[in-house]
């Protein structure tokens, strides 16, 4: 029988690809999208599977709206993708972030658990919550320490997944994931900050891109091959949390670097701090500066994940390795930079 999914954010990063693939599986597919003036179906379209899916009117804010979508739909899994995800806006939205990111979980499992108690539930949980880590790599027994309202918003979402899980036998997930990133990741975040803006140099459309803190270190995966862990957590006999990760964490210089060759530049640096620039040897030019304007109130230094366990109990392992999801990305933001294609 035809199973159903709900996809809450589904017009997100994650959303489009774990949409893209339920539908490869022969799902049908829902997804909850909050209104906006301005068009948000983008990342559904570069899929080519914005007809594919059905799309409801959907917010995490509001509980009635959650109830009588789980009510409707009657889905058979629920993955949780939708939140406020930008970090450093976290702390310009501090009580927003919490009542989406947090609260909004308990919203969710509450009609869950009233309506349809039987439905497999996915939280998308975050390497953010070890944040000023207490161990090198980060597991799912590592303590949490999250340096940010998002961080903290989302360890409330995590644990209550937790607590519904064993308050009352509902099969709920936790996916503590690592950063992935992909060329439909959303403009804010920094890979897709230095693939888009460094594209924009190589094409003489801007002289320089702007970054915060260069020396923050991220364990840095392809979505796609994550959205394939988040379906496989939901597919085991028991419910459970699982750590996905590559097991190699990066600088955000090195990204710049590996982006940079894969538009036929190469980036050197001098100075440090915020003194530091980056100079494409090959022309003699800056093309990266440093504006405390990007710098957070409080750092996530170094996240490097452990994912023996999903290894070993989901069978899943990335593919995509950080120079080629650098290559992937500056591909896709030259292309779209050159045909003056619509971004988003
Ligand atoms: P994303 O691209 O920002 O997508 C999040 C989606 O949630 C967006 O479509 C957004 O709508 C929607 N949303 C925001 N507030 C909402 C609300 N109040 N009600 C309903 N929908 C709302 O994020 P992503 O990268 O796909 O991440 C998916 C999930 O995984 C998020 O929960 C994120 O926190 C978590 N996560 C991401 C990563 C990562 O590296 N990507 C790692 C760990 C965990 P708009 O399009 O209108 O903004
Ligand atoms: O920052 C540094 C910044 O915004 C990464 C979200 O998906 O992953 C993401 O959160 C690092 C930080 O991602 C700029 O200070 C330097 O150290 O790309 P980001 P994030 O904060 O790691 C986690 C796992 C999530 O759960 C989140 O939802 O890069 N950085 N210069 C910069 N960051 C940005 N955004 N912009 C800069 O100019």
């Amino acid at each position: 029988m035809t199973k159903t999914a709900l996809i809450t954010g589904v017009a997100g990063q994650d959303g489009a690809y774990l949409a893209h693939l339920l539908l490869q599986k022969g799902y049908k597919v829902v997804g909850g999208i909050r209104r906006s003036s301005n068009s948000t179906h983008g990342r559904l379209a570069e899929l080519g599977i914005e007809r594919d899916i059905q799309i409801i009117d959907f917010d995490l804010s509001d509980l009635p709206n959650i109830w009588r979508t789980i009510s409707e739909v009657q889905p058979d899994e629920v993955y949780n993708l939708a939140a406020q995800s930008f970090v450093k806006t976290s702390w310009a939205q501090p009580l927003y972030t919490a009542d989406v990111d947090a609260i909004g979980v308990t919203r969710m499992l509450e009609a869950i658990r009233t309506v349809n108690p039987k439905a497999r539930f996915y939280q998308a949980s975050t390497s953010e919550m070890f944040g000023l880590v207490q161990e090198i790599p980060q597991r799912e027994v590592t303590p949490f320490y999250p340096r940010s309202p998002y961080g903290v918003a989302k360890l409330y979402g995590h644990w209550i997944t937790v607590n519904y899980r064993e308050s009352f036998d509902m099969f709920a997930c936790s996916g503590i994931l690592f950063n992935h990133e992909s060329p439909l990741r959303g403009l804010d975040f920094v890979t897709r900050k230095i693939s888009l803006h460094l594209s924009r140099v190589k094409t003489g459309e801007i002289e320089c891109l702007e970054l915060g803190n260069l020396e923050a270190k991220r364990d840095w995966g392809f979505a796609g091959d994550y959205v394939e862990g988040m379906w496989m957590m939901l597919q085991q006999p028991n419910p459970s949390d699982y750590v996905l990760a590559t097991g190699d964490a990066n600088s955000i210089s090195y990204f710049v670097e590996e982006v940079g060759r894969a538009l036929d530049m190469d980036i050197v640096w001098d100075g440090t701090g915020l003194q530091q620039r980056g100079i494409d040897r090959k022309t003699g030019k800056v093309v990266v500066r440093v504006n405390e304007a990007y710098y957070r109130p409080a750092e996530v230094d170094l996240l490097l994940g452990d994912a023996t366990k999903a290894k070993e109990k989901l069978g899943w392992t990335p593919k995509v390795k950080v120079n080629e999801l650098a290559q992937m990305m500056a591909k896709a933001d030259y292309d779209r930079v050159k045909s003056g294609r619509v971004l988003f």
